[in-house]
């Protein structure tokens, strides 16, 4: 592998084998809330433009299907109907993932992407609204729709195109993230085009221990205020009709992170 790798900042080893995937998928499958809660956990993937926030839910489905057969529920990429415009959800197993419009196209749109988030946040927004025609003319003219306050976030970043993101966005990201803390508490970042570092196929089982990537943890970790344990990789490219082991694996071990310390504190509000 080279001196391309470091065990010494590695923050997460999810083992890379089937017995891990299998163990993964079974908790995500059959996850029930705990007892006094119903309904969904609601996920929200939220990002900026063309970051893999609709194709990554495409890798979940594929990464949870028996065979790890790809499966495209979602279109993106080439497809004219990619850019996510609509708030819009799918459903697997008890998760609930929901879908945005691109955080900085909605910089110029009627609401500030900080209010927007918020209001996504508690469950204001109904599913299949054009987030960049969003007009409210007071909040409270969208009340709490039952049982979609997110529980979640997964914030999205291109890792291919992270170090070029100015100053200033960064700067908006970091008080959406700060909502996001205030509101749900849970978030994590989920790094995409991971296999697109410079990093041979044969060593994705040792990502985590790649030094570009653990840099790249660690810049934004300086310019979010993130901790470097929340972070995690996905590749949402696939060759063929299936996604490999590895691929599935780390996707998993990302969601069910994110389930299992959401499962924590529901247990503590039952
Ligand atoms: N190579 C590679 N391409 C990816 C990956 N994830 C997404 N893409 C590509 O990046 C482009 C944007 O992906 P989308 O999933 O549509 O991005 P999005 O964040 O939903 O974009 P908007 O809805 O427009 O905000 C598409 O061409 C995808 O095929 C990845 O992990 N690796
Ligand atoms: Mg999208």
């Amino acid at each position: 592998m080279g001196s391309d790798y470091s065990k010494d900042n590695c923050v997460h080893k999810p083992p890379m084998d089937e017995r891990n995937l299998q163990g993964l998928k079974d908790y995500l499958i059959n996850y029930n809330l705990p007892d006094g809660h119903e309904g969904y956990i609601n996920i929200l993937l939220y990002g900026m433009v063309a970051a893999g926030k609709t194709s990554i839910i495409n890798t979940f489905f594929s990464a949870l299907d028996p065979d790890g057969r790809t499966v495209t529920c979602v279109p993106t990429g080439m497809d004219p109907n990619s850019l996510t415009l609509e708030l819009k959800t799918y459903k697997l197993a008890k998760l609930k993932f929901w879908d945005t419009a691109g955080w900085n196209a909605m910089l110029k749109s009627h609401v500030k992407p900080k209010e927007l988030l918020r209001m996504i946040l508690e469950g204001r927004i109904p599913i299949g609204t054009n987030l960049q025609n969003f007009k409210p003319t007071f909040p409270e003219e969208y009340p709490v729709i039952p049982g979609n306050a997110i529980h979640g976030v997964a914030f999205i970043f291109d890792m291919t195109t992270m170090d070029n993101i100015s100053g200033n966005i960064m700067l908006r990201f970091q008080e959406l993230q700060t909502i996001a803390a205030q509101i749900c508490g849970h978030r994590v970042v989920i790094g995409t085009k991971f296999e697109k570092l410079g990093i041979n196929e044969k060593n994705h089982a040792w990502i985590y221990e790649y030094k570009p990537l653990q840099q790249k943890f660690e810049q934004l970790s300086a310019s979010t205020g993130l901790n470097k344990q929340c972070m995690f990789v996905v590749s949402n490219q696939w060759n063929g009709e299936h996604i490999t082991m590895i691929k599935r694996i780390l996707a998993l071990y990302a969601l069910e992170n994110m389930i299992r310390n959401i499962d924590r504190s529901l247990k503590m509000t039952a």
